[in-house]
């Protein structure tokens, strides 16, 4: 009975400060498109990330088809990739990974018209995406890894972003600005 009224109560938390306001979220939609120009990097790992990136963004304003061709363009990043070329941390990690990416990828981009797939597959990719990023500590780019209290029902999910700014690609305009930043990356 405590834990069932403590959960109440972290819930009630949650769901106050993830509370949307549509006057406030236009300034920020404005801001924040302002902000979203990803750095280009020549790092085959970056391509990647920046893809990922890509893909984030498309689902933070709920567009499936901007969701579904970032998808196919990670996978084919992805096979691009030469595992020797990297350096011995980042070979690693994507040597146990490269499959994942892939499988995610091309279920991303054959999942137009179903958002709510897409985003069971991103939630999957981004802890992928997360080692990547940690294993690239060099490129100078500046991630956050971010956590959203209430994505599948309240068990939560996390992505990596390239603003501070929240954008929830999880919940999309509904409740974009729902959520924190976990870790700073780089
Ligand atoms: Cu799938």
């Amino acid at each position: 009975m405590k834990n069932f009224l403590l959960s109440i109560a972290i819930a009630t938390i949650f769901l106050s400060a993830c509370t949307s306001n549509p006057n406030q979220k236009t300034v920020q939609d404005t801001a924040l498109a302002k902000k979203s120009a990803v750095h280009a990097s020549s790092s085959p790992i970056n391509e990647v990330i920046n893809t990922y990136l890509q893909l984030k963004n498309a689902l933070a304003t709920d567009n499936d088809q901007a969701a579904a061709a970032a998808g196919q363009t990670l996978k084919t990043a992805v096979e691009k990739i030469t595992p020797s070329a990297l350096n011995p941390a980042q070979s690693k990690i994507f040597n146990e990974i490269a499959d994942d990416l892939k499988e995610h990828g091309e279920h991303i981009g054959a999942n137009a018209g179903n958002i709510k797939h897409q985003r069971e597959h991103f939630e999957m990719l981004s802890q992928e995406i997360y080692e990547l990023a940690k294993a690239d500590g060099k490129s100078g780019q500046k991630l956050y890894y971010d956590h959203c209290p209430m994505y599948n029902n309240k068990k939560g999910g996390n992505w990596i972003s390239e603003t501070k700014e929240i954008k929830n690609p999880y919940l999309g305009k509904e409740m974009v600005s729902c959520g924190s930043i976990k870790e700073e990356l780089n």
